[in-house]
């Protein structure tokens, strides 16, 4: 009999049909309070599962006896509750790599549209207030040349570190728990205290993943450590940063701006004070959303879930020393 496989997240058709040649696949276009008992009944019987955007729970994977994998289509896993699937010798999958320069670009088009206030400005335009040559009311901030702050130093901030130090001449500063001698080479990236890097940087930019100890690692302490001047990336994820405190901070000129991807909850309501603030650009959660990279990413994560249920171990399998044991 044909294992079983619940694809959660809308993916091409031509990769249903490769794991249709495998397995019993049951597909559904994101988790909604519609199809949420149909999900969780197709769980139940699954050996497999892949999609992304969905947080699990153990509550919502006790029911799934048989499960053997979980691919995500996504470089981050904090969706998952990684002890729980230890615990159950359950596998998860991911795809890095093959984001990472798109995210990168994004994060470089966030630093650009916040510096020179292109959201704004283009808004300017549409409501018909350009009447002359604008003067100081549109002046933006170079980028050029300024200090890039980056809070982690894994491959996409070293990607960014890349576009910030060759393409615009910028100074780059991190924090990392380690120090990445090869930024530190190709690109004069200095290391140092996060304290310090607050204080110098004109952009600050956390590229870390979501874990319990990072929650909320940007509060009212750390945006009153920044330049007045400087602006705040982010295109990791929401739950990093206090986004209280980061909307005071942006309120009251503790911080010039911000320059977001991500967000504490998402989608972001429309009730949030952010959606009326001029000094902030807001995107999607986008870092990955180009036709070529999120193709990329599913055919990874389906390879990686074809290879677990077919009894290999699965190149892209999370933290593989935290899954020792788990497949031969
Ligand atoms: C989204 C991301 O998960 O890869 C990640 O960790 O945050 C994004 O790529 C992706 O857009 C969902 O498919």
């Amino acid at each position: 009999m044909k294992k079983r496989v619940v694809v959660y997240k809308r993916v091409p058709p031509l990769l249903v049909a490769r794991l249709q040649q495998h397995f019993e696949v049951t597909c559904f276009d994101g988790v909604t309070p519609e199809n949420r008992a149909a999900f969780q009944a197709a769980l139940r019987t699954a050996h497999g599962m892949i999609g992304a955007s969905v947080k699990f729970d153990a509550k919502m994977l006790d029911g799934a006896e048989n499960l053997e994998i979980a691919s995500t289509i996504s470089v981050g896993y904090d969706a998952f509750d990684i002890p729980y699937l230890l615990k159950r010798g359950i596998m998860l999958t991911h795809t890095p790599d093959i984001l990472t320069d798109s995210v990168a670009d994004l994060v470089m088009a966030l630093i650009l549209a916040t510096s020179r206030r292109i959201v704004e400005l283009d808004g300017f335009i549409r409501a018909g207030k350009w009447k002359q040559s604008v003067e100081e009311e549109a002046f933006g901030l170079d980028v050029h040349h300024r200090t890039l702050g980056l809070i982690g130093m894994g491959r996409i901030a070293a990607a960014v570190a890349k576009r910030a130090h060759h393409g615009f001449g910028m100074k780059i500063i991190y924090d990392d728990h380690k120090r990445v001698p090869a930024v530190e080479a190709e690109f004069g990236a200095v290391s140092m205290p996060v304290a310090e890097l607050l204080a110098q940087a004109d952009y600050v930019c956390p590229l870390l993943p979501y874990r319990p100890e990072n929650d909320k690692l940007f509060g009212k302490a750390e945006f009153a450590r920044m330049k007045p001047s400087a602006i705040f990336i982010n295109a990791s994820r929401g739950k990093v940063v206090d986004e209280a405190a980061l909307i005071a901070a942006l309120e009251d000129g503790t911080i010039r701006a911000a320059g977001l991807d991500v967000f504490e909850v998402e989608p972001l309501a429309a009730t949030s004070p952010l959606i009326g603030m001029a000094n902030v650009v807001m995107v999607p959660h986008i870092g990955s959303a180009t036709a070529q990279t999120r193709d990329g990413m599913v055919e990874m994560a389906v390879d990686d879930l074809i290879a677990g249920l077919q009894g290999a171990k699965p190149p892209h399998l999370v933290d593989p020393a935290m899954w020792q044991g788990a497949r031969a």
